[in-house]
């Protein structure tokens, strides 16, 4: 496996960070989990765009542009030789010294790893997930936005943990409120009397791209798509639901926290949807080339 790392491609043996990266350290950095189907890859400006805003947003200077980024990420595909695959690409404080100040580190290390897909097994799909709210909350708006997608991401894998000690998937985070933001790794969507919901952005979830692929999708295909406030009351009531994310894709949600969601099994809007999406992400995205 070749992984790009500070402007060279190197082996992954030699793909090596300091133990004094503030990335390491503090979980200071941001990332992004990218997809490509069939040698493309999808919404990839997209990703980058969120990338540097979330740079931005934490005063954290990529030291490329974003078309060197881009190019970065073809180029480690095309080096692997892989055309369906799951891309990390991370930017941290870069090295340091053991203090919090981030002057001390003068340039931010950045990598790229590309890797086979591990999907969801197909069953999952099929007879959709049974979820859980958990008692973790989702990072407050006031301290660390949640719209960053920083390497902090220790609320959400103690819900994650949380979600598997009951059995779980996935889990329902609320936001400091009691609103639903969304689940640890993905967003959610509920269908209700034909019209689609999803929690609003400023509840506190991220604004994922499948997220924005799928409301995209679902209005050219004719449904209302409204993002609004949202608690478990309106999930467990719900005719369906599904959850979004770049790995699970679409994945419908058949039960929260011992409540059949409709007739507990996946509903026909979200295999529509599922569907929808599937060809979707097989008939668009930026050519890795040869
Ligand atoms: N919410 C959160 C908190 C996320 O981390 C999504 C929603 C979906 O966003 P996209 O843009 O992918 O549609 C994410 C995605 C995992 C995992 O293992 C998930 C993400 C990152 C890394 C791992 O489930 N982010």
């Amino acid at each position: 496996m070749i992984i790009y790392l500070d402007g060279k491609f190197v082996p992954e043996e030699e793909a090596k960070v300091s133990v004094f990266d503030h990335g390491l350290l503090y979980g200071d950095g941001v990332f992004e989990g990218i997809r490509a189907y069939n040698g493309r890859v999808f919404r990839l400006t997209e990703h980058l765009v969120r990338l540097y805003n979330s740079a931005k947003a934490i005063l954290l200077e990529i030291p490329m542009s974003l078309e060197e980024m881009e190019e970065a990420v073809l180029e480690t595909l095309r080096r692997n030789k892989l055309k369906d695959a799951y891309i990390r690409l991370v930017v941290t404080r870069g090295k340091g010294d053991l203090g919090l100040d981030p002057k001390k580190c003068c340039k931010p290390t950045v990598f790229i790893i590309t890797d086979a897909i591990s999907l969801y097994p197909e069953e999952m799909y099929k007879n959709g997930l049974k979820i859980v709210t958990v008692p973790t909350r989702r990072n407050a708006p006031e301290a660390v936005n949640p719209n960053i997608k920083s390497l902090n991401y220790l609320n959400n894998i103690l819900a994650k943990i949380e979600a598997a000690n009951a059995g779980a998937q996935e889990a329902i985070m609320l936001n400091n409120e009691g609103y639903v933001a969304e689940c640890t790794g993905d967003n959610i969507f509920i269908i209700k009397d034909g019209k689609i919901y999803t929690p609003s952005t400023a509840l506190g979830g991220l604004p994922g791209i499948t997220r924005s692929a799928v409301i995209e999708l679902a209005r050219k295909m004719g449904y209302t798509v409204e993002e609004t406030f949202f608690t478990r009351y309106d999930i467990y009531t719900a005719d369906e639901a599904f959850l979004t994310g770049t790995a699970a894709e679409a994945i419908p949600v058949v039960e929260l926290d011992g409540r059949a969601i409709g007739n507990g099994k996946p509903g026909p809007i979200t295999q529509e949807l599922i569907a929808a999406y599937r060809e979707l992400v097989n008939s668009e995205g930026t050519p890795i080339g040869e």
